[in-house]
């Protein structure tokens, strides 16, 4: 059992394949235990991504390091070229080389470059990124006259802090700028004190190109830690209590999830396919040849593959988890543990669990995706593992969530705490979704993201009363004496964690004033849009543009003035497939989630089945905040477009506070080429006038 220690145990397992395949080997094979994950993975033991260096750093000695901390200036430097590196492909076991847009920066791992590194800094921090872009130029960034909707300027750039409380103008969290090739430019995020701690990610905004850099891989996690205690008046940071019996911190794990959507292409521009059966239109995957590279250059290639709904699934390609394709994950029996998962992805939707490995699982040399799911009925055979969520988009809920999985959409942050009760190997997988639940727009079929190794630990069967004793102590040791027993108390009932929430709920009497929202998409010419105007599905005529009148993107027109110190409560609606609904700045509390029936499925419990197929991203969801939501409707074919609207559309209630800044920003469809092509707004918040109106536009 020596091989099967954390470090290196993978080397060991190779070495023991070869061993054998020598020796023919049944003895030997007892020595394994279980099979080997290793056929099943890339061999590739998780890490978490690399933590970007300041710049300086080095030179820094550990008093000024000490001074520095917890405020002050941060100073990083994040550069954007084009790096050659691999992917590993599952299906011919080899990898595929790649020739890709990426950040690099001090810390990087050479070996797996394409997940950005993590930007880790604290509440009270200024933080200046330098963000150079060494892209080759690109004229269609400067170009005037052309449909600002169509996608452009792939080697143009900007940089967004997704879900960071921080200012939207100037050279802060501004989207609205487009650093092109050959310029640098300093951004500067002033994190206030007291900014929220918890798991936040950064990508590029660049409308015309956002879809194009993110699905090469352009995001990184950007992580604010803290360390404030909850006192009798204020909440603390969930941080400080997420700690072993021996008070040493939880271990720590970020996945930054991705769809990495590369295509080989042929003499002509077109991306190699491969036909099932052979001479049919079907295409099965995308392929490369072994001296192909694989790279991201088109919204649309000319053989009619790219970007649209259902061609991550065509493209049989595999999410990756810091650029790792199906790493191998080391853990210990009955350690609880705190996983970051960030959809940093664009065409999946991934819905995230962990079923025990049965024992003696035969080795597989080579799993294509279209093989997972088999693989998975075969030999992934334990139930769903049982974990809870404890933040929802980096914000501490109220009280942890036992779920069976974790439905990501793109733009989404679960933070969880997982226990592995016993030793063995268990499957981290991306279950099946619903049409009406997923990206794809069909219902997915299961896919294998990597395997854990669970060494020998202290096996626990209850794992929920485990964690409420374990957080508990370490509550009633560590917390002032004023809170301490509230705090524990509320750990032992349920997990509950009101000492930690960031943001108060918003009750109906503080909302001061309305937004309605409808995403659309017409067809044809096909036309990404966005109205202004909630639908009653009973009562509606589409030719109404009072009623109607959902508007591609337009740089130059705002389309919602927002009130500084308002309270809205927004309605949010679909007329045509479902789109994640991001709003950048201020987080929005989730009210009520409707279905076609008029069913709250955001009620703990509830069954969201209006779709003849149980979905469970929605129940539970009732109170939770969060910057990125699943907007539901299970329209799928045009012509359905008004008469099904009754029996498909989804109405979604949040509340929203319009705190502290003032400035132009956007919202979106968070499916970034849905974005590209027109499905955002430009908002923005003013300062009130002191009677009744606005100030902005005073004179
Ligand atoms: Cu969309």
């Amino acid at each position: 059992m020596v091989l099967r220690r954390r470090a290196g145990s993978f080397a060991n397992k190779l070495n023991l394949a070869g061993l054998i395949c020598a020796a023919g080997g049944a003895s030997i094979a007892l020595l394994l235990g279980a099979a080997p994950a290793a056929a099943q993975t890339s061999g590739q033991v998780f890490t978490n991504p690399p933590r970007l260096q300041e710049r300086g750093a080095a030179q820094r000695s550990f008093l000024e390091a000490a001074r520095l901390a917890p405020s002050g200036r941060r100073d990083f430097d994040l550069t954007i070229t084009y790096t050659d590196n691999k992917i590993w492909n599952p299906a011919t076991q080899r990898f595929d080389k790649v020739h890709l847009r990426s950040y690099t920066g001090d810390g990087v791992n050479p070996d797996a470059p394409f997940v950005a590194p993590v930007i880790e800094v604290r509440p009270g921090q200024t933080i200046s990124v330098t963000l150079r872009n060494k892209l080759p130029a690109d004229p269609s960034c400067t170009a005037h006259g052309q449909a600002v909707n169509t996608p452009h300027c792939f080697n143009g750039t900007n940089l967004h802090s997704h879900g960071l409380w921080v200012s939207p103008s100037g050279n802060s969290d501004n989207v609205l700028l487009s650093i092109n090739p050959g310029v640098s430019f300093e951004y500067i995020y002033n994190l206030p004190p007291d900014h929220p701690a918890g798991t936040f990610w950064y990508h590029s905004h660049r409308h015309g190109s956002t879809a194009l850099q993110v699905s090469s891989g352009m995001a990184g996690a950007l992580i604010v830690r803290g360390d404030r205690m909850p006192t009798p008046s204020t909440t603390g940071d969930i941080d400080v209590i997420l700690k072993n019996a021996d008070l040493t911190a939880l271990e720590d794990r970020t996945l930054v999830l991705q769809q990495i959507q590369y295509a080989c292409l042929d003499a002509s521009g077109n991306v190699k396919v491969k036909f099932d059966p052979p001479n049919s239109q079907n295409i099965v995957a995308w392929v490369c040849d072994p001296n192909d590279v694989g790279v991201v250059e088109q919204y649309n290639y000319p053989n009619g593959v790219g970007f649209g709904p259902g061609s991550w699934e065509q493209s049989a390609r595999y999410t990756t988890i810091n650029g790792l394709v199906r790493p191998v994950f080391q853990a210990r029996a009955g350690l609880p543990e705190r996983w970051r998962l960030i959809h940093g992805g664009v065409r999946d939707t991934i819905t995230f669990g962990f079923r025990k490995r049965k024992p003696n699982a035969p080795v597989i040399t080579a799993l294509a995706a279209s093989e997972a799911a088999r693989f998975i009925e075969e030999n992934c055979t334990g139930d769903l593992l049982p974990y809870r969520q404890i933040a929802a988009d980096g914000l501490t809920m109220g009280q942890a969530r036992a779920v069976p999985t974790s439905t990501l959409q793109p733009g989404y942050r679960y933070d969880a705490l997982v226990v592995f009760p016993e030793a063995g190997d268990y499957c981290v997988v991306n279950e099946s979704a619903p049409a009406g639940g997923s990206v794809s727009r069909q219902p997915t079929t299961r896919q294998l993201l990597g395997m854990v190794e669970v060494g020998p630990g202290t096996p626990v069967t209850n794992t929920t009363g485990a964690l409420q004793d374990l957080l508990s102590a370490v509550a009633l040791r560590i917390l002032p004496a004023d809170v301490r027993d509230k705090v524990a108390g509320e750990l032992r009932d349920g997990l509950k964690f009101t000492s930690f929430i960031p943001h108060p709920d918003i009750a109906p009497g503080e909302v001061t004033g309305k937004q309605e929202l409808v995403f659309f998409i017409k067809i044809p010419p096909v036309t990404f849009g966005v109205g202004n105007k909630a639908i009653d599905p009973r009562n509606f005529n589409p030719n109404d543009p009072s009623q109607f009148n959902p508007l591609p993107y337009d740089p130059n027109r705002i389309d919602r003035v927002l009130k500084l110190g308002g309270v809205d409560e927004w309605t949010l609606q679909s007329g045509f497939v479902s789109h994640p609904f991001h709003i950048h700045v201020n987080p929005f509390q989730i009210v009520s989630i409707t279905d076609p029936s008029g069913k709250d499925v955001s009620l703990p419990g509830a069954v969201d089945n209006a779709g003849g197929t149980v979905d469970p991203q929605y129940p539970g969801l009732k109170g939770v905040w969060k910057d990125t939501l699943w907007i539901k409707d299970l329209i799928e074919n045009p012509a359905d477009f008004p008469s099904k609207l009754a029996t498909s559309m989804y109405t979604i209630k949040v509340r929203t506070r319009y705190q502290r800044y003032i400035g132009e920003f956007v919202l979106h469809c968070h499916i970034l080429d849905h974005e590209d092509q027109g499905m955002m707004q430009n908002v923005e918040i003013q300062i009130p006038d002191g009677a009744g109106g606005l100030a902005a536009r005073h004179h």
